[in-house]
Parts: structure tokens; C-alpha cells; sequence
């Protein structure tokens, strides 16, 4: 019976250790992510960020990504969004500002992207967005750094 519980409780750890290292987040016409918050895990080698917009907007017209940056670069970053960037360009420039983002999809559609957690310090402050113009205003929300 003891083997039976340590097993389990190895099974459960090792799912945990697993789902840490990949953020799943959605995103659909409403202009909502499906979550507030996310959590990057700075022992994981590497973080992967699972994106779905599950509506039906096309990406000209109601695309959606994810951006991870300082929260106080936000300004700076919304400042640079411009629609001429063009959506394979998440609407932005090269900045260093930009730590990650994802592919801007249409309805339907999935982007993956993985990076180096460690980019995120466990005593900053970080903020996800989409950078589609204008979606910012209530398509963010906070980054936690474990
Ligand atoms: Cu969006």
C-alpha cells in the first residue's frame, strides 16, 4: 500500500513539474484572455506558451497574440503599435522591450512559443498583452515569476 501511495503522489509531482513549464491561455471575439494571470516558472529550462484564439474573427480584423513585457515598459510598448507594422509583426517594431510573443492568430487558430524563463526576474514585475491595436486596453494581465 505505501508503494502504491509513493507512486501516486511521484505521479502527481512529476504532472505538476510538467504543466509549470506550459502556459495554456485562450483568447476569443470578446476581445478577453481566458485568464488574468499567468505563471512563469523560473526553475523550468524552458516556459512554452500554448495560444488558442477560439472565435472566428479573421486575424485582419480581430487577431489576438501575447506579449510578455515589463510592466513598466506598457506605455512604451502600446506607443509603438502601429496597424502599418503589420500583423506578422505582432503590429510592433523590434524592441528590446518585447521579451516574448507569440504568432498573431485569427479564429481557429494556435500559436506556440517558447522561451527562456529566466529572461523574467522573480522580483519584477511583468504584464502580458495582445498587441493588436487598440486590444491592450482590456486584453492584459499580470505575469507571475515563480
Ligand atoms: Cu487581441
Amino acid at each position: 500500500m505505501k508503494k502504491i501511495i509513493f507512486l501516486f503522489f511521484t505521479f502527481l509531482l512529476s504532472a505538476n513539474a510538467t504543466a509549470a513549464c506550459d502556459i495554456s491561455i485562450a483568447a476569443a471575439d470578446n476581445m478577453m484572455f481566458d485568464k488574468r494571470k499567468i505563471t512563469v516558472d523560473t526553475s523550468c529550462t524552458e516556459v512554452s506558451i500554448n495560444f488558442k484564439h477560439t472565435g472566428k474573427m479573421p486575424i485582419k480584423a480581430g487577431g489576438h497574440n501575447v506579449v510578455i513585457i515589463e510592466t513598466k515598459d506598457f506605455n512604451t510598448v502600446i506607443g509603438k503599435i502601429d496597424m502599418k507594422l503589420g500583423a506578422d509583426n505582432g503590429f510592433l517594431p523590434e524592441i528590446p522591450e518585447v521579451i516574448v510573443k507569440t504568432a498573431i492568430i485569427g479564429g481557429g487558430g494556435d500559436a506556440k512559443v517558447a522561451f527562456d524563463p529566466k529572461k523574467l526576474k522573480k522580483d519584477g514585475k511583468y504584464t502580458f498583452l495582445c498587441s493588436f491595436p487598440g486590444h491592450y486596453a482590456i486584453m492584459k494581465g499580470v505575469v507571475e515569476v515563480i
